[in-house]
């Protein structure tokens, strides 16, 4: 059984995401990391406004544990609207 605060964390996926964007490899998503994400993603939302909710150590950085917070919370999001 897996526990819901760490499977985003088992997804291989999810993981090679967040390696794939962080530029200088140093395990954290800058504003320019989160930037060409979104660009991506093509949603249309500001990278400020995601940071503001994912970075929840307000360290101006999110950590892959942070993304996968945020993740979940917006697969939550989406499950709900489907
Ligand atoms: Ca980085
Ligand atoms: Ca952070």
């Amino acid at each position: 059984m897996i526990k819901s605060s760490s499977s985003c964390q088992e997804l291989q996926e999810v993981r090679d995401t967040f390696r794939s964007y962080d530029d200088n490899r140093d395990d954290y998503w800058d504003i320019k990391d989160l930037r060409d994400f979104i660009y991506q993603q093509g949603t249309g939302e500001s990278a400020e406004e995601i940071m503001k909710d994912a970075d929840v150590d307000k360290d101006s950085q999110i950590s892959f544990r942070e993304l996968c917070q945020w993740y979940e919370r917006q697969e939550m999001v989406a499950a709900g609207t489907d």
